[in-house]
Parts: C-alpha cells; sequence; structure tokens
C-alpha cells in the first residue's frame, strides 16, 4: 500500500519553492488517488526561536495554503503535528538509536546554525530524528519533498533500517521511506543569487516570491531578479553555468508544465526584457487564484479549525498504535 507524508512548518510564509518543490506534487499525488497525509509541523518551527503570539495563526495560515493549493480534506488528512504526541514519543525512541556524528554531517544544521553552532538549539540539530517519527510513525512509504531534504530522508530510512534489524529481527516492521522529489523545479533558488535555495526565513524578501504577495509585488520581484547580461540561449546545456538563468527558466517550466528544454526553445535568442514579463505574467496567473483562497479560507478561522481537529483525530488513529507497537518490540514496560 503507498501511503504519502509530508509537512511544511510554519516559519514565516509559504514560498514558490515550497509550492514547486512539494505542494504541487502533494496534489498531483491526492489525485492519482494515494491515501495522504499532510502535516504542519509546529514541533519544528520552534526550534530557531519563535513568537508565540503568531505560532497558531501561522499554523492555520499553513493549513490553508495546502487547501487553497488543491489539497481536498475529504481526500486527504490535513493535521497538526504538535496534536498527535506519537511524534514527539517515537523521536525519543529514535534518538537513543541516531547517531550524533550522523547528525553532525547535515547540511541545513551547518546552514542553519552558522557560524555559532553551540548557541544553536538541541532541537534544531535533532530535527532529521524528529522528521524521521513524523514518517515512520505512519509507517509511510512515499514522501514528497524538495532536493533539500534528501539528506533527512537517507537518515530516516537509516534509522528505519537500525531499528528494524536491532528489535524487530530484521523483519520490515517500518518501511524504507521513498522520497519523492519531482518536476522541473526541485529547488528553486534566490532571485537574488542563483546558488542559494530560495527560503523563508532568508533576509531578503526580494529573494522570494510569498503565496500571499499580490500581481505588482510578484512583477517587481522577478522584474529585479538577478540575471546575467547575455542573450538567452538556445540549448539547454548553455545554462549549466548560468544559475540565475536556470532557476528563472526552471520556474517558468514547473508553472508551465512545459520541459525545460522547450521553454528554452520558445525564448531562444530573445532577452530577459522579453522572458522577465512573461515569466511574471505566468506566476501571477498561477498563484493569484491560491492567494485569493487563501484569505477567503482565513477570514473563517473556525472553518481551519475544524478541518485541523478532524485531522488530528485521524492521524492519531493512525499513529498510536504504531508508537504502541514500537514501544513493545523495544522491551517496555506497559500497564
Ligand atoms: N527552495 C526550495 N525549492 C524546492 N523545494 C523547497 N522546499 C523548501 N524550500 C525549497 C520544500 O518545501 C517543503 C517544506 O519545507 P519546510 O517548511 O519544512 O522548510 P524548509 O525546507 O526549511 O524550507 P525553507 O523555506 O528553507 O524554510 P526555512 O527558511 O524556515 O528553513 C520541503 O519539502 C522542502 O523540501
Amino acid at each position: 500500500m503507498k501511503r504519502i507524508l509530508s509537512c511544511m512548518q510554519p516559519t514565516n510564509r509559504l514560498h514558490l519553492g515550497n509550492y514547486l518543490g512539494a505542494l504541487k506534487n502533494w496534489v498531483a499525488l491526492q489525485n492519482e488517488g494515494a491515501e495522504c497525509l499532510y502535516g504542519v509541523v509546529d514541533l519544528h518551527a520552534i526550534t530557531a526561536g519563535h513568537d508565540p503570539a503568531e505560532l497558531a495563526q501561522s499554523t492555520r495560515e499553513i493549513a490553508a495554503a495546502y487547501i487553497a493549493s488543491g489539497v481536498d480534506p475529504k481526500k486527504s488528512t490535513i493535521f497538526v503535528q504538535s496534536s498527535v504526541l506519537a511524534h514527539s514519543e517515537l523521536m525519543w525512541l529514535f534518538s537513543a538509536i541516531a547517531q550524533m556524528g550522523k547528525l553532525e554531517r547535515m547540511t541545513q544544521f551547518k546552514d542553519k546554525a552558522g557560524k555559532h553552532k553551540e548557541r544553536a538549539s538541541v532541537g534544531l540539530f535533532a530535527y532529521p530524528v524528529l522528521m524521521a517519527a513524523d514518517i515512520l510513525v505512519y509507517k509511510a512509504t512515499h514522501v514528497p519533498v524538495g532536493e533539500d531534504q534528501k539528506q533527512h530522508l537517507e537518515l530516516a530510512r537509516e534509522i528505519a533500517s537500525t531499528f528494524n534489524h536491532k528489535f524487530c529481527g530484521g523483519d520490515e516492521f517500518f518501511p524504507m521511506p521513498e522520497p519523492v522529489i519531482t518536476g522541473e523545479a526541485t529547488r528553486v533558488m534566490s532571485l537574488r543569487n542563483g546558488t542559494e535555495k530560495m527560503s523563508k526565513s532568508a533576509e531578503s524578501d526580494m529573494s522570494r516570491i510569498n503565496l500571499t504577495d499580490d500581481a505588482d509585488l510578484i512583477a517587481k520581484k522577478i522584474t529585479k531578479a538577478t540575471s546575467d547580461p547575455h542573450p538567452l540561449p538556445d540549448n539547454i546545456k548553455d545554462l549549466e553555468e548560468r544559475p540565475e538563468a536556470d532557476n528563472l527558466y526552471s520556474i517558468y517550466a514547473a508553472l508551465s508544465g512545459k520541459r525545460k528544454e522547450h521553454v528554452v526553445k520558445e525564448f531562444a535568442g530573445k532577452g530577459f526584457g522579453e522572458f522577465k514579463p512573461a515569466l511574471a505574467d505566468l506566476c501571477v496567473e498561477k498563484l493569484s487564484p491560491i492567494t485569493a483562497r487563501m484569505s477567503e479560507l482565513m477570514a473563517d478561522p473556525a472553518e481551519i479549525d475544524k478541518i485541523l481537529r478532524a485531522g488530528a483525530e485521524k492521524a492519531n488513529t493512525l499513529a498510536e498504535p504504531v508508537l504502541k507497537e514500537a514501544m513493545d518490540k523495544m522491551g517496555f514496560w506497559r500497564p
């Protein structure tokens, strides 16, 4: 059985990278009829400092973004991580088998902790162990994510394998979760620097397109996006040394549903002066219905809360037996 699990953190607003790298694929998987669970991972959101006055509202906003992007609460389970306690409990069990050395090699921790590693929280360091629990507590088989999460997924697979080996005599109690990294934009880069990933926490708002940006702001950000002085290429190979151009082409391809080589042919010999307005129009066309739907949903928080309560109930029903069985395998006393 194919069971899909994927999540986003309620840290700031979602951006085009989150949409193209993950969310758009979530909707496709749901519409193919897979069993899907989509979480808002608020326990991850507190690991790098957060504002308690904003957390609940950001959580609702992420849920609204899921629904506005096409996740249908009647077909998929939308839930909040902290309302399913089994995530944290399984994480603690996994923290007894995850190795410090492996966690130290995680590039996202290095990027986020920066130069002051010793001041980073234990939670930020242990993030991939909680992520392994998020996935395995549902025995999820497939995890649609952006390229940046590949290393964390690999660790989740290692934890599953170690657990199966140590406590289940090699039986596959936890399945090996497969990353699903698809689309023309699996790693959307910053609009200011084509070698850095588009990120919610990057200082400059001009580096990303937020799902809440209006048409004028989207057009402004694309017009001002860093590009290069060369004419647009007539073959895809020539994009290899041009990260900014490559990024803008990937975004165009992913939004239009065309292959990147086709987009290259369409704009061959033209300049950014022609390409950027076409890209801006496409972004507005695809994102503005999502933005409009998000604000409608946000005007009715009680409805979002109802969806999240129903999602929590379903998610708890799936997660609790897995946690209990994992504890039995580990030999815990239970009343
Ligand atoms: N730039 C990106 N390109 C493609 N996919 C991306 N994702 C994130 N950035 C890009 C995918 O979005 C999903 C949810 O990400 P998250 O909320 O867990 O946080 P993140 O990966 O840490 O994303 P950000 O934007 O970089 O957030 P901050 O700045 O708060 O850390 C994941 O599937 C991720 O792959």
